[in-house]
């Protein structure tokens, strides 16, 4: 493989902290070892999210400096409406102030309380929202999405007997739409094939069912349809974007990430009614039609950027990037999910820490290990995230991850040297690592503000000895 370098270079950079071990300690007790509660100073290289956290490049910046700022009528609404027409082939937009806003809309927009919405693999807004508005989330993605050593090309795929199942059991009419994310962020940022979003559009057109898309990384899925699915390796990936795109019927799309903006969403549709309604419930939770919450600079950037978003080049490299990571960990032996995925490697931390039940809290317990190591912030996807369920329990998701997440155009491969080699540190003395357990848990939402305590500071406690140096106050 020849080596891919960044098809851009720097024109201003942020200097980050490096932090003692002494400092570390302080920093991930004061966050009640939960790595969303860690002040951005204390930490050297964040690997929290792509969310929100790209580089945007001198053309986002210069289209920022000409954003109109009118209360109505703005034209920097018509630059979005434009580029998204353009790049995704919707004529409607309404855009929202992030991602959430536009599942909240699209939620209460489509589903009658009572009523069913499958999707591949949930994600915890999706979900939340759904929830809220009365639905019954089911998963039908394959089996293979939730076995981390699988090698599927295409693990974010619909399984349609499962959706073919959730119809004959409900009935078309109780199910308010599909939601097919691309890629899926939960299963490790997985794609869909070009022919299963075919194929579950075949069974929509059959029952009158409405065919949604979680959008968010959708630029990233078209990659991965080039480079694995027969057919594409010649074709432009805005091109394969837009036939992707051509199968659904709207699409919710948090713009943090395939936008490359660092704030940001929107719904996108063809259908004028599902427009109207988005527009009466937009003014009463975001803000006008045309900003949806967004300052007119915001709207200006996400239309330049979804468009570099799907530069070949572009992409080429953040995959290649994301996926060098994952290569030097699978090469010292560490367990990730596999195939590597668009956005970030996932570590299996059930597997890393294989002496830890899940309600000691693995993954939670190695992203807190990971950042005492060297100020690296992974972050939770695990039981933590999965939350409980209607009856109160802990839900115990088949996977339980630590995603070391890529943000786009922000870090070189040099800063994935240090986290790999951060990784192999903690792999090497995993055997001494203890779990963690909660010590506040909110009712929703649990892991961006829950608190927990070493284990290790229960056993010193009961066995009278003193407690371990991380385990105090
Ligand atoms: C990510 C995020 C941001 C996040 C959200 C919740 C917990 C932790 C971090 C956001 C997504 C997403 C997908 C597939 C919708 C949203 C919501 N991801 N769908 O991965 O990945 O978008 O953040 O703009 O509201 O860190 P929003």
């Amino acid at each position: 493989m020849p080596a891919i370098a960044e098809p851009y270079r720097i024109k201003m950079v942020e200097p980050i902290t490096m932090t003692t071990r002494e400092q570390r300690e302080a920093a991930i007790r004061a966050a009640g070892y939960n790595t969303f509660l860690l002040r951005s100073e204390d930490v050297y290289i964040d690997l929290l999210t792509d969310s929100g956290t790209s580089a945007m490049s001198d053309r986002q910046w210069s289209a920022m400096m000409m954003g109109d700022e009118a209360y109505a009528g703005a034209r920097s609404f018509d630059h979005l409406v434009e580029s998204v027409r353009e790049s995704y082939g919707f004529p409607y937009v309404c855009p929202t102030h992030q991602g959430r806003g536009a599942e909240h809309l699209i939620s209460r927009i489509l589903i009658t309380p009572g009523q069913h919405v499958p999707g591949n693999m949930y994600f915890t807004t999706t979900r939340v929202h759904q929830e809220l508005a009365g639905g019954t989330f089911h998963d039908v993605i394959i089996d293979e999405a939730h076995d981390p050593s699988s090698l599927h090309p295409f693990k974010g795929n619909v399984d349609l007997d499962k959706f073919q199942a959730l119809i004959d059991e409900v009935g078309a009419d109780q199910i308010a739409y599909i939601n097919v994310a691309v890629t899926v962020n939960m299963a490790g940022g997985q794609p869909v094939s070009m022919a299963n979003i075919r194929a579950v559009r075949e069974i929509c057109d059959r029952y009158g069912i409405i065919m949604w898309s979680d959008a968010t990384r959708l630029a990233e899925n078209a990659y991965f349809i080039k480079e694995r699915e027969d057919g594409y390796a010649d074709r432009p990936v805005a091109e394969i974007a837009r036939e992707m795109l051509s199968h659904f019927d709207g699409i919710t799309m948090s713009g943090k990430k395939d936008c490359l903006v660092n704030i940001g969403g929107f719904l996108a549709m063809r259908d004028e009614a599902i427009l109207t309604k988005a527009r009466e419930l937009v003014v009463v939770f975001e803000g006008m039609p045309t900003y949806g919450g967004l300052a007119g600079r915001d709207l200006d950037a996400m239309a330049v950027g979804l468009r570099e978003a799907l530069d070949d080049d572009y992409l080429a490299h953040r995959i290649g990037q994301v996926r060098y990571l994952g290569e030097r960990l699978q090469e010292a032996g560490v367990p990730i999910v596999q195939p590597v995925g668009g956005h970030a490697v996932f570590i299996d931390a059930a597997a890393f820490l294989d002496h830890l039940p899940q309600d000691e809290l693995p993954a939670q317990t190695l992203a807190a290990e990971i950042f005492l190591d060297s100020g690296v912030r992974a972050m939770e996807r695990g039981i933590v995230s999965a939350g409980r369920d209607a009856d109160g329990n802990h839900r115990h998701p088949k996977l339980e991850l630590v995603r070391l997440t890529i943000p786009r155009r922000v870090y070189t491969n040099s800063h994935m040297d240090v986290v790999a080699e951060s990784v192999i540190r903690v792999f090497q003395r995993r055997k001494e690592i203890q779990g963690l357990k909660f010590v506040y848990e909110p009712p929703t939402l649990r892991f961006f503000t829950s608190r927990f305590e070493p284990l290790a500071a229960d056993a010193a406690l009961e066995e009278g000895r003193p407690e371990p140096a991380l385990a105090g106050a």
